[in-house]
């Protein structure tokens, strides 16, 4: 095993990243607060030990807060175009690691290296957004119906910022949100999740140079590591905004505890999405889109395409391209450039592949690329599984469910108004798009009666959304929106502010009251 990782560099990568055998894992900026029981961090790729860490006890955790609590005062005070600045050079520090820190990605979580790097990638695009914003939190001017007053609005810092993220996107997502909050004047409290823990530990050393080197209080990011954090910051009064990514079933769950004490919530949760392939599709692009939304970080994107609704006229030609496609993956070591599909998070998730295919030929699936798991040199962490392809009717009990996994459902359509009904007939909304070369088709698609996604494209695939739009989807999936656009006003509270600088106090609405 050892010979595995050594031949990628891992352990160079681990060195790197200041990575040790065991991590104290809750910090805040340089200092750790870590006394809990030890989380193991085992590599989906080769099933190897790569390191531990220590889980934050409640103790550990209301010390980090007291530390973020404190930073949030000289934090907020900071102009933002200085701790635009701040963010600048932690783009400048992921630049430096980039390469490092995509292999651990790769490594811990088991994405192909090219998508380890992309995802760092995303994190040094989010800084380069982040810096530019820090000198646009604009708010409006209004006029005032009263005479001599002037009316405006104002967005101040909101507070401290709880970040719930997931394994799948153990280093972006984090990005997206504290690259964001920090121009914004807050401060974070960061839970990941504890199947990607060292990922986390590697992000907080990168950046910590950043706030020593820049006299930042160390509060600024916080981390707190192990599932008991999770609802200890649900329940916290003292945070006012938790940006939570996950399933629907534990969204809903935040949701609702957040919301009980009128917190706000960013929810990221689950996604279901189609790419329709119509009659007018170029059956090539067709290909790259959907095998890699299918099979890209092996089904476990929250973009992944799981739906494909194909125009009969095509229908049999799409199949025998897929068919053939799916017949050439390289499944096995994600560092190795070679190979298309990685493995699996872990043996949890293999096992609900392979109840996900069980059920959906119970429903009368019928599979046109079967599934399976790998087994055999190379695959001995038991995660790897086959892409597999099921022809399955929309309605079906499986096909309205996520399965993070490379389970791609094919179905046929006759009209494009069934097409689009089909796309949107599931409780998700995240991701959805349209290979059609029509410009009818393409516009009702994108149009108030067309796709009812968070995410509508047209030529592309459901995944790998850029970070300067606004990322998230509806029903199920959540209703949140972070990373690009305005999705910054989340992290703000809103203030509006009137000021009378005349000798008059006139009332508002025209309203009477002489004394
Ligand atoms: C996720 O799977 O949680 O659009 C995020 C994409 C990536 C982000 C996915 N930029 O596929």
């Amino acid at each position: 095993m050892a010979t595995l990782t050594d031949q990628f560099g891992i352990q160079e990568a681990l060195a790197k990243l200041g990575i040790q055998e065991i991590n104290e894992g809750t910090s805040t900026g340089s200092r750790s607060f870590a006394n809990g029981k030890i989380i193991e961090s085992y590599s989906p790729v080769d099933g190897t030990l790569i390191g531990k860490v220590k889980a934050s006890t409640k103790e550990d955790y209301e010390a980090a807060m007291a530390k973020a609590e404190e930073a949030f005062k000289i934090w907020r005070l900071v102009p933002a175009p200085k701790r635009g600045e701040i963010v600048r050079q932690m783009g400048d520090e992921l630049r430096k690691y980039k390469e490092p820190l995509g292999q651990l990605v790769s490594y811990e979580m088991g994405k192909s290296l090219q998508e380890g790097l992309g995802e760092v990638q995303e994190m040094i695009d989010i800084c380069d957004f982040a810096v530019g914003l820090s000198r646009q939190l604009y708010g409006l001017t209004m006029h005032s119906e009263r005479p001599m007053h002037r009316m405006y609005e104002q967005w101040h810092p909101i507070g401290i910022v709880g970040i719930i993220s997931a394994f799948n996107f153990p280093v972006a997502v984090w990005s997206w949100n504290s690259m964001i909050a920090w121009v914004c004047g807050d401060v974070c409290i960061w839970k990941p999740s504890s199947k990607t823990p060292l990922c986390a530990v590697a992000c907080q050393n990168i950046i910590k140079t950043v706030l020593e080197r820049n006299n930042v209080p160390e509060g600024v990011s916080c981390l707190v590591v192990g599932n008991e954090s999770g609802d200890l910051i649900n329940n916290d009064k003292r945070i006012p905004l938790v940006s939570f990514t996950g399933s629907t079933r534990i969204g809903r769950h935040v949701s609702k505890t957040v919301a009980e004490r009128f917190g706000n919530t960013i929810l990221e949760l689950g996604g279901n999405n189609a790419i329709i392939v119509s009659e007018h599709a170029d059956i090539n692009m067709v290909l790259v889109g959907a095998v890699f939304g299918a099979v890209g970080t092996a089904g476990q994107r929250c973009t992944t395409t799981r739906r494909l609704i194909i125009h009969e006229s095509v229908y049999g030609k799409t199949v025998e391209v897929l068919k053939n496609a799916y017949g050439q993956l390289k499944i096995g070591n994600p560092l190795d450039s070679n190979n298309h599909v990685g493995p699996l998070i872990d043996k949890g998730s293999v096992q609900d592949y392979l109840n996900a295919i069980e059920k959906a030929k119970a429903e009368g699936g019928k599979i046109i690329v079967e599934g399976g798991v790998m087994e055999g040199e190379g695959y001995e962490s038991g995660c790897y599984v086959k892409p597999c392809i099921i022809e399955a009717e929309n309605h079906f009990h499986i096909v309205q469910e996520e399965t993070f996994a490379p389970i791609l459902y094919i179905m046929k359509y006759k009209t494009i108004q069934e097409a689009i009904d089909m796309q949107n007939n599931v409780p998700q909304g995240l991701s959805s798009s349209i290979f059609t070369n029509n410009m009818r088709e393409m516009e009702l698609f994108l149009s108030h009666a067309g796709s009812d996604c968070g995410i509508a494209n047209v030529n592309i695939g459901t995944s790998g959304a850029e970070i300067g739009g606004a990322f998230g989807g509806e029903k199920e999936t959540g209703g949140g929106r972070e990373s690009g656009s305005d999705a910054w006003k989340a992290y703000m509270r809103r203030q509006t502010n009137t000021i009378n600088y005349g000798t008059e106090l006139p009332l508002a609405q025209g309203i009477r009251f002489d004394l």
